[in-house]
């Protein structure tokens, strides 16, 4: 046996990372990507000194009962709701995200989920699929809702947030935003961004985009009493986390056409998709893939790495969660 540390990888990665972790620990690893139940988890991680998990996998002081070893669990994902980060506190272990590096690339996703959303670019194409298509038409074809010169309404203005806006500027859309604190006037300044009320930014925007981080106070932050304030003719875009959003109110709104489309990347439960959304045609579906393109998502893997090598080598890891445990 090696006298490497051990390390688990609960999920597949890339393979040329996978082979640098190699070199310096004992890797358990899970290249074929199955989910590890909470029981396989729990023996996953005893016995390890670090850990690189995902959104997938939930620490808390059931995942860690075992892991009397463990000193990191460095996620792959900036959201961490799936870290319980007192119970990783009270375990004395170093709790990691990736912030920063998926910034621009999950902007970029938000946008074109919004145009898709608001253009009705899936809805077209399946409607071509199906042999719709019979002729150019001035009123029958799929009409959609304009970006340009609307309101758009971000609710949660963290670094994405901010991102998206600046992006909104490009089109020449008026921004405003809600979040839990209002931001600096500098940054308002850079993104353009005027800080209102979520009734008022519900009742006057013309597309609104979620990327609040999920906490059990944002729990369905949009149901069905905020999709009622919107317009008839807004889209709704969630890219945050499944939970910010009563899925099952909003499949019903959209049913009723109470507003005109949503684009979802995110879902309660998700994989699993509430039923009725996948009956509309008036919803974008993506399977959680805003910050999935391969060079981000690599640098995601990479951050991670770092974090997990940083707390084995007895440095501070650079985006620690809780200082609390490194001060310790
Ligand atoms: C991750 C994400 O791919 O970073 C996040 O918070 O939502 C995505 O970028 C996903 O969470 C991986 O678990």
């Amino acid at each position: 046996m090696s006298n490497k540390p051990r390390i688990l990888v609960a999920r597949a990665i890339f393979p040329d990372l996978l082979a640098k972790l190699e070199e310096s620990y004992e890797v358990r690893s899970n290249q074929a990507d199955a989910i590890l139940s909470p029981e396989e988890l729990q023996h996953e991680l005893s016995g390890v000194v670090g850990a690189l998990v995902a959104g997938s996998e939930r620490i808390d002081a059931n995942a860690l009962a075992k892991a009397k070893d463990l000193k990191i669990v460095a996620n792959i994902s900036v959201g961490y709701n799936n870290f319980d980060v007192p119970a990783i506190t009270a375990a004395g272990v170093m709790a990691t995200n990736t912030p920063d590096v998926l910034t621009n690339t999950t902007a970029d996703f938000g946008f074109a989920l919004l145009m898709a959303t608001a253009r009705r670019i899936t809805e077209s194409e399946h409607w071509i699929r199906a042999g719709k298509w019979d002729k150019w038409s001035i009123v029958n074809n799929p009409l959609g809702m304009d970006l340009h010169n609307t309101t758009l309404g971000i609710i949660g203005m963290g670094r994405i947030g901010q991102g998206i806006a600046k992006r909104a500027l490009g089109f020449g859309m008026n921004v405003i935003y809600h979040n839990r604190s209002r931001l600096p006037e500098a940054d308002e300044k850079a993104c353009g961004a005027r800080y209102v009320s979520k009734e008022e930014l519900l009742k006057t925007a013309d597309h609104v985009v979620l990327v609040l981080p999920y906490t059990p106070a944002n729990h369905h932050t949009i149901g069905a009493k905020e999709i009622a304030l919107m317009k008839p003719t807004a889209t709704l875009v969630n890219i945050a986390r499944g939970g910010i959003v009563d899925d099952a109110a909003l499949a019903q709104a959209l049913k009723e056409k109470k507003i005109f489309a949503a684009g979802l990347d995110v879902f309660e439960g998700e994989p699993q998709v509430h039923p009725e959304l996948l009956k509309l045609q008036n919803v974008v579906l993506a399977p959680h893939i805003a910050s999935a393109t391969e060079k981000t998502r690599r640098a995601m893997v990479e951050l991670a790495m770092e974090n997990l090598r940083a707390a084995i080598d007895g440095r501070k890891p650079p985006s620690l969660i809780n200082a609390e445990v490194w001060k310790a």
